[in-house]
């Protein structure tokens, strides 16, 4: 039986009906995404994964997530990773041979070229490509993810060049990390893994998967201060209701993301 469907994680196996008719237990056979955070502030990361929805796809054993010290990887006794930029300029760089000695240790490649299939080794740069949720999708169906949280002030081109597989950001402005970026790559891809969300539909109808953002939603009372939930919603009417939301959800994408119509 094949097991290359877009859902099924490498190396792992889909659900299967035995022959008693138990399904085999899929979650639990998987093997988790394996995430390593390159930082020099391991410490953010400590109460990071603790809430809602990454929370649980760590105890259920859907992603291992681990935070190392960039610093563990320095040789000298004061433990420098960063030094001043060639040709002047403010501000210190990451300096290559920890970050290389780093992701060799975490995934025994050294070089983009060597990297194994169904991992990526992700250098967080205002520099990189946009981080979007089709990226997400590819991140959830790898089997290790290692992110490289940069400074602001900039990582040795030599990691982009040849040791990355991918040089990501996450929007048109300035952080001082990639810590908090590394935060955002992970909630975006954990959600994604198989068995994250209560069901499996849910991730497919929601803003981006489409194109267009998603449809306002209410919930009681009717009437808040004299401001009403739209008729339509409370009358039960779905072929209304489904017109109503694909309708609100072009009128949002047009008012807030025209871009996303072009
Ligand atoms: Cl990934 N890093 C930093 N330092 N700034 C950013 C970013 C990343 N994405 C947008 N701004």
């Amino acid at each position: 039986m094949s097991v290359r469907s877009p859902t099924v994680r490498e190396g792992q196996l889909p659900a299967v009906a035995l022959p008693d008719g138990r399904a085999s237990d899929t979650e639990s056979a998987m093997k988790p995404l394996r995430v390593d955070i390159i930082t020099i502030f391991p410490d953010y990361f400590r109460e990071a994964f603790d809430y809602g929805i990454i929370r649980r796809a760590c105890a259920a054993g859907l992603i291992d997530i681990q935070a190392h010290d960039l610093r563990l990887w320095t040789s000298d006794r004061h433990h420098v990773v960063d030094d001043r930029p060639f040709g002047g300029g403010d501000g210190m760089v990451l300096k290559p041979e920890p970050i290389f000695a780093a992701v060799e240790s975490l995934t025994g490649a050294n070089r983009r070229e060597s990297i194994a299939a169904g991992k990526r080794v992700v250098l967080l740069s205002p520099q990189g490509k946009p981080f979007t949720q089709s990226l997400a999708s590819e991140f959830a169906k790898c089997e290790q993810l290692v992110l490289i949280c940069g400074r602001y002030e900039g990582v040795d081109e030599r990691v982009a060049e040849a040791l990355a597989s991918d040089e990501v950001s996450i929007g048109d402005y300035v952080l001082s990390g990639g810590e908090p970026a590394a935060l955002v790559v992970i909630d975006a891809t954990a959600r994604l893994l198989p068995g994250a969300l209560g069901s499996e539909t849910s991730a497919a109808d929601e803003s981006f998967s489409d194109g267009l953002l998603d449809c306002p939603q209410y919930t009681r009372p009717t009437d808040f201060e004299s401001l009403s939930v739209p008729d339509v919603l409370l009358t039960g009417n779905h072929a209304g209701i489904a017109r109503w939301r694909r309708e609100a959800a072009a009128e949002k994408t047009k008012r807030n993301r025209p871009d996303l119509l072009k």
